[in-house]
């Protein structure tokens, strides 16, 4: 049979608790750094997609919010998109982390598994932490008594260990069908927002308590010319405190979080960068639907490559 009548394509959600590694899972599948990853709850704040071509098959990755209570309105936005992200899919990935037992939290999670009536990878992460390689086994066995998961798979999506093995398991549940995308496609998402990632990745590696979950950054001028692209950017918090916290010492630390993105900026877009930051307290701007449209990747609107 030739071998385009082999191929399979389809789109893949990648769910589960906060801090499983949902994004560095989706960093190591496609293998480009397209989701920011902290040990800070709420890092990924929206639906992000990835990807991934083979010779023998295309997967549409979609990276998601950790499932959590949705107490507030900006919680409850982040829960919609999960719930989205369950929609007309071929495939579901649930990534639980090896450390932890299967929770309350957890079996919640898997009752929106089963909602969602897909083929299920269950990935066990993070096993590169657990000395003991039989817990991790007692813990994969736990599994089948909550979910018929299509496969299970230990891996350590830091060290790449096994994320192989998830990519093939993912292909063979996928539909026969030609390419969605391109062979060269990695993204949907403008370059903008993945700038505006990355700067607030820096700034959630730098900062603690309240100041991550305060922090939203916008990308406000995106200039390119031959030799460099200048980018400005505003990074957007709650408090004057706040902003005291992001500026630091004499400007140090937002000159360290700058240094930091601009340098990963270099390397993914392939150019020279002059980046500009700016702080600027917004209150309550986690409540404000407009300010969040405005964060919105599929709204963005501006110059963008791609
Ligand atoms: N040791 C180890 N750490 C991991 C692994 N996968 C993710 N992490 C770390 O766990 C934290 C959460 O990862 P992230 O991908 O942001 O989780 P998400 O919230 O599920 O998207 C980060 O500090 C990652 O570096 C892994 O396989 N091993
Ligand atoms: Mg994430």
């Amino acid at each position: 049979m030739p071998r385009r009548l082999a191929f399979r394509a389809g789109t893949a959600s990648i769910i589960g608790l906060p801090n499983a590694g949902k994004s560095t899972l989706l960093n190591a599948l496609i293998g480009e750094k397209l989701a920011i990853v902290s040990s800070k709850p709420q890092t990924t704040r929206t639906a992000l997609d990835g990807v991934l071509t083979t010779p023998a098959a295309q997967i549409v990755f979609v990276d998601t919010p950790g499932i959590h209570k949705s107490d507030t309105p900006y919680n409850q936005k982040m829960m919609r998109s999960v719930r989205a992200s369950l929609d007309s899919i071929d495939v579901l990935v649930f990534v639980h982390d090896a450390q932890r037992v299967i929770s309350t939290e957890v079996e919640g999670a898997l009752d929106l598994v089963k909602k969602a009536n897909v083929p299920t990878v269950l990935v066990l992460n993070k096993i590169d932490l657990v000395e003991d390689r039989k817990k991790v086994l007692d813990l994969l066995e736990q599994f089948p008594k909550h979910y018929a998961f299509a496969a299970y798979v230990p891996i350590s999506a830091q060290s790449g260990e096994g994320v192989e093995a998830v990519r093939d398991e993912i292909i063979k549940l996928l539909p026969r069908a030609s390419k969605i995308y391109p062979e060269d496609h990695i993204t949907q998402m403008p370059s903008r927002f993945l700038a505006a990632e990355m700067i607030r990745e820096k700034i959630l590696a730098e900062t603690h308590q309240e100041v991550p979950h305060a922090v939203a950054v916008l990308v406000d001028t995106w200039e390119e010319t031959p030799k460099l692209t200048k980018i400005s950017a505003t990074i957007y918090v709650e408090r004057q405190g706040q902003k005291t916290i992001v500026i630091g010492q004499k400007g140090a630390m937002l000159k360290s979080i700058g240094t930091a993105a601009r340098l990963e900026m270099e390397e993914f877009f392939g150019t020279k960068i002059f980046l500009e930051l700016f702080v600027k307290v917004r209150p309550d701007w986690r409540n404000q639907p407009e300010f969040l449209n405005e964060l919105d990747w599929r709204r963005m609107t501006g110059e963008r490559d791609e």
